[in-house]
């Protein structure tokens, strides 16, 4: 489905409204002494992968309902990952799972995600589920069982992912773990976190010199009394352990009620550890729902440290910034389209924060006025630098209605059908 050509005629209609607004924000940021443009190319530059596994219709326990002209392979997987970069022009890149996304003809592949002007980011690992035939079962864990088989199917699995992605021209894997127990007394805590940490060493020996690791944590589900890889810190230690290319990756769902995630994005960073993200939003648990949906400020104060960390802390590598969601009511395309939106918006917020008013303030513990700086920020309607950054690359002014406009998920089901179901969640 071609987009991108479509999107000048679409767009036209809006140029004025946004050029006026843009002249209006910009004439008050610069003279704030704000570098407007610079913003605008930050803003551009800022590229967020898409989970391969997000792009059907999610589901839970209690029932899936499909959106109909889902995605049904690999090749229109990455297809609608080139319909969103096209719209939006920050979904330049795509995280496959394997084995829910294997590919079977890499050079395909590789062309396909060329044309579509998308790379690929971290790969993933699955070791939570058993897959057909495996000799050896997940049920009592992977990289923590204390059955050596599984453990050693776990490693391998691993590495072979990391095969998979060197052929794709990925530079790094993710590794979250369900391992862990749903009643006390199941397991003893410091095997399992010992055999984990063996076990990621070995796959962190088996990564390419040019490799990063992802290690991410998550405090429960689908155990629900304890779970080994559990927080941040588990995580830092486990990527401490392995060496300087394992980092943690922090996905927003992954915290119990009323965390400070900001608090704990700053720490990370000072301690160079922070590999990325995996961006959602929730209001109880691992909700997976659209990024800044439930809670934008909370979005505003992370990025805020980011860019904070992103200026003071060159020991922290670039950030992989990848969503990790599941649709279980919106359309996946429209869902995503939001939350890229919602990252640009809070990441424009968090850049238009006056840092050095804000450690003069925080200096003299003024601490109404480290509010206002922060909350001036936040309150500015950033939209008109956000639409600024995507047409100067080519996309839409509103990505969403002209999803809508051009009917795409009517073209997808003319194309599909209505029974195609996508892997992943
Ligand atoms: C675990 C998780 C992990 C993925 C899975 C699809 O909750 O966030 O990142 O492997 O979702
Ligand atoms: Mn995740």
């Amino acid at each position: 489905m071609q987009v991108r050509t479509q999107l000048s005629s679409l767009n036209q209609s809006g140029l004025s409204r946004h050029d006026s607004d843009y002249d209006h924000l910009s004439d008050r940021l610069s003279s704030r002494g704000l570098s407007v443009e610079d913003v605008v190319s930050q803003l551009a530059d800022f590229q967020v992968a898409i989970p391969s596994w997000a792009l059907g219709a999610g589901g839970t326990r209690f029932g899936r309902f499909s959106f109909y002209g889902e995605p049904g392979n690999l090749e229109q997987k990455i297809a609608d990952v080139g319909i969103l970069h096209a719209l939006t022009q920050t979904a330049g890149a795509v995280s496959l799972h394997i084995p829910w996304d294997t590919p079977t003809d890499y050079a395909a592949v590789r062309d396909l995600a060329r044309e579509y002007q998308l790379v690929f980011d971290a790969i993933n690992s699955n070791t939570f589920q058993d897959q057909p035939g495996a000799e050896h079962t997940y049920k009592h864990g992977s990289l923590s069982a204390t059955d050596e088989g599984a453990r050693q199917q776990a490693i391998d699995h691993n590495l072979e992912v990391i095969a998979i992605g060197e052929k794709l021209g990925s530079k790094s894997l993710t590794v979250w773990l369900a391992d862990g127990t749903t009643f006390p007394g199941q397991r003893n805590f410091q095997k399992s976190l010992t055999q984990t940490e063996d076990s990621l060493k070995q796959i962190y020996a088996g990564l390419p010199s040019d490799w990063k690791l992802y290690i991410e944590y998550k405090p429960y589900e689908p155990n629900f009394y304890s779970t080994v890889i559990q927080d941040w810190g588990t995580s830092l230690m486990l990527a401490n352990a392995c060496g300087d290319r394992a980092y943690t990756l922090v996905d927003l769902g992954h915290h119990l009620p009323n965390s400070n995630i900001e608090q704990i994005v700053s720490t990370l960073m000072l301690k160079g550890k922070l590999g990325g993200f995996h961006f959602n939003d929730s209001k109880y648990g691992d909700d997976d729902l659209t990024v800044g949906s439930i809670k934008p400020y909370a979005l505003f104060l992370i990025f805020s440290e980011l860019v904070y960390g992103m200026r003071n802390n060159p020991q922290n590598p670039d950030l992989a910034w990848m969503i990790d969601a599941s649709h279980n009511i919106k359309d996946p395309l429209e869902d995503l389209i939001q939350s890229l939106e919602a990252i640009q918006e809070a990441y424009a917020k968090a850049l238009l924060v006056d840092q050095t008013k804000l450690s003069a303030a925080q200096e003299a513990h003024d601490v109404v006025l480290c509010q206002e700086i922060l909350q001036d920020a936040y309150r500015t309607d950033v939209r008109p630098l956000v639409q600024r950054a995507r047409l100067n690359r080519g996309g839409a002014l509103h990505p969403l209605r002209a999803y809508r406009a051009l009917g795409v998920r009517d073209e997808l089901i003319r194309q599909r059908g209505k029974h195609t179901v996508a892997t992943g969640l």
